[in-house]
């Protein structure tokens, strides 16, 4: 099984700012920690991190053409706001969980809305980088 697990703008800062929010560990760390609970589901991941719109699309482009599994996405900002992102997504025929690491129903009101959610078989959110796993443990059930 394989899964693309994409991640948005400025999550390559993790650790480096508000970690009171996003915690003290960064990126190459929860890198690390997908690639540990992959290898124990037996799922291949391919993760990206970008921090521009338009390479986001295209990687759920690839996503389709390549015949991936499934995507884990965490859009970051574009959570709230990108139509492009859920118009890719929608081109999609399997499966998209969406992952937060923090709770966005709790925190600043212009954070609250997904324009993804609906649209998601799942969406995980406040569980940190356990998340990712969650939302790893979702397609591996489905095998
Ligand atoms: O909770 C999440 O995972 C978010 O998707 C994270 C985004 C935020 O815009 C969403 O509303 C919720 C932010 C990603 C990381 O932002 C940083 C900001 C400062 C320092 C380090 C990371």
């Amino acid at each position: 099984m394989n899964i693309m697990i994409i991640n948005g703008p400025n999550l390559d800062m993790l650790g480096i700012r508000q970690p009171e929010i996003y915690g003290h560990e960064d990126y190459d760390d929860l890198c690390f920690q997908i690639d540990k609970w992959a290898e124990e589901l037996e799922i291949t991941v391919d993760v990206r991190q970008s921090n521009h719109e338009g390479d986001i699309v295209e990687f759920i482009h690839e996503a389709y053409e390549d015949d991936f599994d499934g995507v884990i996405i965490n859009p970051a900002a574009y959570t709230h706001y990108s139509y492009a992102i859920r118009d890719a997504l929608l081109i999609l025929n399997v499966p998209v969980v969406e992952v937060h690491l923090t709770d966005i129903s709790q925190r600043d009101e212009f954070r609250r809305h997904s324009v993804i959610s609906d649209i998601c078989a799942k969406t995980v959110m406040g569980k940190g980088f356990a998340g990712y796993k969650e939302a790893l443990d979702f397609f591996f059930d489905l095998l």
